[in-house]
């Protein structure tokens, strides 16, 4: 059953992120692999947990202040959500926003044919374009949305997931898809006490344990894998310097075993660097757009500052001073 199914089912960018990343130095696999269908069920329920507050305070603000964001970015607009808006924010933001067209992208054409649906039915009128697309690169917007005002939307502080150095090539990106003079409402988590994030990483039920660890199954069932699982535990790591919570899978005890029929060792303590989640202060926040050509048109957050939401306006380019 497991070699067969790594020829039929696997997909050969995993295959090749996971050999190279397990031999790399430093060991490593791409977070998008985490998300498989398993694995997005996973994060659904982690976005649940009592501990895990980013999904709760975004959710708040967005309620809270979907209205000014109407008010500043201009209702009638284009709302451009990068992602395939399979969350419950996306609703809030169209119902304050009243866009004229709602474009979701998403490289999975699977996940926005289903969100365009369950959309079509609580928003009947909105017209809806769902582009199939890696947003990573500048896209071209349908047509029909051409000569309308833009609203980029990229919520739940995935912007974390990604170094400074990318994080700014997208929000580049992002600026040349929707525009000059377009806005773009994000979400970014904040710095905050070690204890609140590792708790937020590292659940008491275990979920996101299971939820990192599924990666280790995923790879045993589709590149014909014998990885011990359970040699393994999730480990969630602040690191300061790089102001980011990182995710690991760590060994218990010396491990080997096979992947593609190649062979690995693991001693005990290495890990699998499986995650970033990137955090940013306030003018961390503002630096990192103004990088990729976006102002500050206004933030909002919450009493605690756990989560902020950023409403950025793609500037024109300016000469010095
Ligand atoms: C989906 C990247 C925003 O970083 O908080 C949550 C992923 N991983 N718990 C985050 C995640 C473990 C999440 N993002």
């Amino acid at each position: 059953m497991h070699g067969s199914q790594s020829r039929t089912d696997a997909d050969p960018a995993f295959r090749d992120d996971v050999l190279a990343g397990l031999a790399a130095p430093i060991p490593a696999v791409p977070a998008r692999w985490l998300y498989d269908l398993r694995g997005s069920e996973l994060f659904e329920q982690i976005t649940q947990l009592p501990e895990y507050y980013p999904t709760r305070v975004e959710t708040a603000l967005l309620l809270r202040y979907s209205r000014s964001v109407a008010e500043m970015a201009g209702r009638g607009d284009a709302v451009v959500e990068f992602g395939s808006g399979s969350s419950a924010k996306t609703p809030i933001l169209l119902e304050a926003v009243e866009p004229a067209a709602y474009v979701p992208i998403d490289i999975s054409g699977e996940f926005l044919m289903e969100s365009a649906a369950a959309l079509k039915k609580q928003f009947p009128l909105l017209p809806v374009y769902p582009v199939e697309a890696d947003f990573m690169q500048a896209i071209e917007l349908p047509r029909q949305v051409e000569a309308m005002g833009k609203l980029g939307f990229f919520p739940g502080s995935t912007i974390g997931n990604l170094v400074a150095r990318t994080a700014v090539d997208l929000l580049r990106a992002m600026r040349d898809t929707l525009g000059e003079g377009s806005f773009l409402l994000i979400g970014m988590d904040r710095v905050k006490d070690e204890e609140a994030l590792i708790r937020a990483y590292d659940d008491a039920q275990g979920i996101t344990a299971e939820f990192n660890l599924n990666l280790l199954h995923r790879i045993n069932a589709e590149l014909n894998g014998d990885i011990p699982v359970g040699a393994f535990r999730h480990r969630a790591i602040w690191n300061d310097k790089m102001s980011r919570i990182e995710m690991h899978l760590e060994a218990l005890q010396d491990v080997e075993f096979t992947v593609e029929g190649e062979r690995f060792q693991f001693k005990a303590g290495e890990t699998i660097h499986t995650e970033n989640s990137h955090k940013y202060g306030l003018r961390d926040s503002r630096l990192l757009l103004r990088a990729a050509g976006w102002g500050v048109a206004k933030e909002w957050t919450d009493p605690e500052e756990q989560f902020a939401i950023i409403l950025a306006q793609a500037e024109p380019p300016r000469f010095a001073p």
